[in-house]
Formats: C-alpha cells, sequence, structure tokens
C-alpha cells in the first residue's frame, strides 16, 4: 500500500499516530445550523497556489448527504485534515454546508444557497444520483465547478473522487460475512437511504457476488436513512420479521453503529454475525465484546482532502476529466484520473481486533 491509500492505515503504530496526528476527528457535530467550518485563505498558502498554476481566493462549499454524521465531519472538516484542509493549504475559502436529513429535499436547498452566495466550486456526496442534477447542471452552467465525493451523481458533474473500488467494496463485504457465517444462512442488508447512489452502488457488487454463495440468502434490505434512530428500528423490525437471521450487512457508517447496538443485548448477543462500512471509533465497543469481528472502511479524512484539491484543480482549468490526466493532491501525493471522469482514493482497508485501537477517527 502507498501514502495515499493508507495515510494511517496498515502501517505501524507510531507512524499511525503521527499520520493520524492530523486526521483525528474532532468529533464536533455540525447539526446546531446550515453552515459551518468556514476557513479563510493565509497567503503562504496563497504563493503555493500560485507556483502550481492554481487559483486562489475561491469560494468552494462542501455538501455531504447531511450535517451531523460524524463521517462526513471527518471527511470534511479542517481540524481532521478534510477537504477544508486541503482548500485551506491552497488558499481558497472552505465552508461545509448541508441540510439534517441525507435527502435530496434537504440537500439541494444547501447546493441552492451555496450557489447564490458565490460558490466557484461545489464538493457534494450526492443524496441521489439524479434528483440533484438539475440544480448541479445548473451551476455548472454558470462556471460553477462541480465535484462529487462519496456518493456520486454521474450525469451532473465534472469528476468524481470515489473512495474505493465500488465492485471491491460490495464483492468483500459479502466475502467477509460469508466466512463467518460459514458460506450459509439468509441475509440481510441495512443500508443508509433507499436514494443514495454510493449504497446502491455497493448493494448491486453484493447481489452479483452472492451468486458466489448459493447456501446464503438475501431475505430483506431495509435503510435507515443515515439517522440513527431510524437504522435502529428498521434493525429491529428486520430481526422480529426474519427470527432465523444469520447476518447482516450494513454499508453505512451510521447503520452499522446502530445495527450494533441492537444485535449487543441479551436477545442476539452472538447469534448473527454483522460486517459492513464503520467508522472504526464508532465500533470499538464491539469488536472488542465480539459483537462485530472484521468491518472495513477508507481514510474519511484522506477522501475530502483529495476531493478538496481534485474540485480546485478543475476549477482553475488545470484538469477537467480527461482520462489520464495527473494532478498533485498534497502530502497524499499525484493521482491520475481514471475512466468516466472518477479518481480512486485506493482500497478499503479491514478493520478487526488486530488493529481497531490503532485508529482514532
Ligand atoms: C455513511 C454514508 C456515506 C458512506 C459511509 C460508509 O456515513 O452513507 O455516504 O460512504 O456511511
Amino acid at each position: 500500500m502507498n501514502l495515499r491509500q493508507t495515510a494511517g492505515l496498515a502501517v505501524p503504530l507510531v507512524v499511525v499516530s503521527i499520520l493520524l496526528a492530523a486526521c483525528s476527528s474532532s468529533s464536533s457535530s455540525s447539526s446546531s445550523g446550515p453552515t459551518t467550518g468556514a476557513t479563510s485563505p493565509s497567503s503562504a498558502s496563497s504563493s503555493a497556489s500560485a507556483a502550481a498554476g492554481l487559483k486562489t481566493g475561491m469560494k468552494v462549499f462542501v455538501i455531504p448527504k447531511n450535517l451531523g454524521n460524524n463521517y462526513f465531519t471527518t471527511a470534511d472538516s479542517a481540524n481532521s485534515g478534510g477537504a477544508i484542509a486541503a482548500l485551506q493549504a491552497l488558499g481558497e475559502t472552505g465552508t461545509e454546508t448541508s441540510g439534517t436529513a441525507a435527502t435530496p429535499a434537504s440537500q439541494i436547498p444547501a447546493i441552492q444557497a451555496a450557489i447564490s452566495k458565490g460558490a466557484n466550486a461545489l464538493i457534494v456526496s450526492a443524496t441521489d444520483p439524479t434528483a440533484l442534477c438539475p440544480t448541479l447542471n445548473a451551476a455548472m452552467k454558470r462556471g460553477i465547478t462541480v465535484v462529487t465525493y462519496d456518493s456520486d451523481a454521474p450525469t451532473c458533474r465534472d469528476l468524481f473522487i470515489n473512495q474505493a473500488s465500488t465492485a471491491q467494496i460490495g464483492t468483500s463485504e459479502v466475502d467477509l460475512l460469508a466466512k463467518e457465517i460459514n458460506d450459509t444462512g439468509d441475509i440481510a442488508i441495512v443500508s443508509a437511504a433507499a436514494s443514495a447512489t454510493n449504497q446502491n452502488a455497493w448493494i448491486g457488487y453484493m447481489k452479483q457476488e452472492l451468486a458466489k454463495y448459493p447456501k446464503m440468502k438475501l431475505v430483506s434490505t431495509v435503510y435507515g436513512n443515515d439517522d440513527p434512530t431510524t437504522a435502529t428500528q428498521v434493525t429491529q423490525g428486520l430481526l422480529e420479521q426474519y427470527p432465523n437471521l444469520k447476518g447482516i450487512i450494513s454499508p453505512t457508517t451510521v447503520g452499522i453503529a446502530a445495527a450494533a447496538a441492537v444485535l449487543d443485548t441479551a436477545k442476539y448477543r452472538g447469534k448473527i454475525a454483522l460486517t459492513g462500512l464503520g467508522t472504526p471509533d464508532s465500533l470499538k465497543k464491539y469488536v472488542s465484546d465480539g459483537t462485530i469481528k472484521s468491518f472495513e472502511l477508507w481514510n474519511p479524512a484522506n477522501l475530502g482532502y483529495l476531493a478538496g484539491y481534485a474540485a480546485v484543480e478543475v476549477a482553475s482549468g488545470k484538469i477537467n476529466g480527461t482520462q489520464g490526466q495527473t494532478f498533485s493532491a498534497g502530502k497524499l501525493g499525484t493521482f491520475t484520473v481514471g475512466a468516466d471522469k472518477t479518481v480512486l482514493l485506493g482500497p478499503p482497508f479491514v478493520f478487526s481486533s488486530a488493529n481497531i485501537n490503532q485508529f482514532n477517527f
């Protein structure tokens, strides 16, 4: 693995501590208002950008699916070394904004407000592959750069920053669960919102991979909408409806933490395997008591950081998404634009009791 993939993952403890010093989540929730995290350019970083031929002083809005999700706080904030840290380093003004629910109805007004405030670039995790398009297309017509990260809107953006191979995320989660349940039994998925581009793409690959395991049967997919209360309720409903359930995959940091809390109770303890995508801090307790054996993620701060650099490159006219173009993303090194105007951060990382205590985000 190289630095860009890991930057704190799967490297010795001492190195981890150093690399993650800039990546540990501030754990400050952003749910108190529609706009948080504005930073201003510094003159030192402005000259670094000028040397690289990048524009400075731009207004860049970072728009996660919703506010109040720690995964996005880590991906976006200056304190964790996420998107706003990258924008700050390049001499731009970075502002995080979104709605409070992970839905297009909640996210679109935040995008529109960012445009009204004079955005030069938008960095968006799409709550839906198409519903944001009228707004994002209107922005691009006005010359505003649109970069998606985490969750794509493939037909209405300049570039997508993908955290890890979509196929690899989907197939590896099924493989992890299969190992734990001896390739056998009814399983279910606790997803985020039913419209989420990323979750649906991963689930598509999970279904393909399940063809390799004829004794495993996907009996239901439920949606917790990246809301802890809803995720808890749909998990409870699932367990009541399918008393023979042997395993759950939850490809959402909010969903897996909610599902783990439900499974870590007398009625279910030790009976149902759980894996998916989670943050190490939210799952340490469940890994240490055996509710979860292994799960996956990438470095969210690096995802945001890469998206920040990429957005400034596009907005400066240095790259336009043509396959093969390369650009430098500061501490993460050089990246190459791949097919479909997509840039890949790196492979997903598997967390287990063997390594989880090395990470703090
Ligand atoms: C949640 C969100 C996000 C996803 C992670 C794994 O925080 O749904 O989009 O990438 O989980």
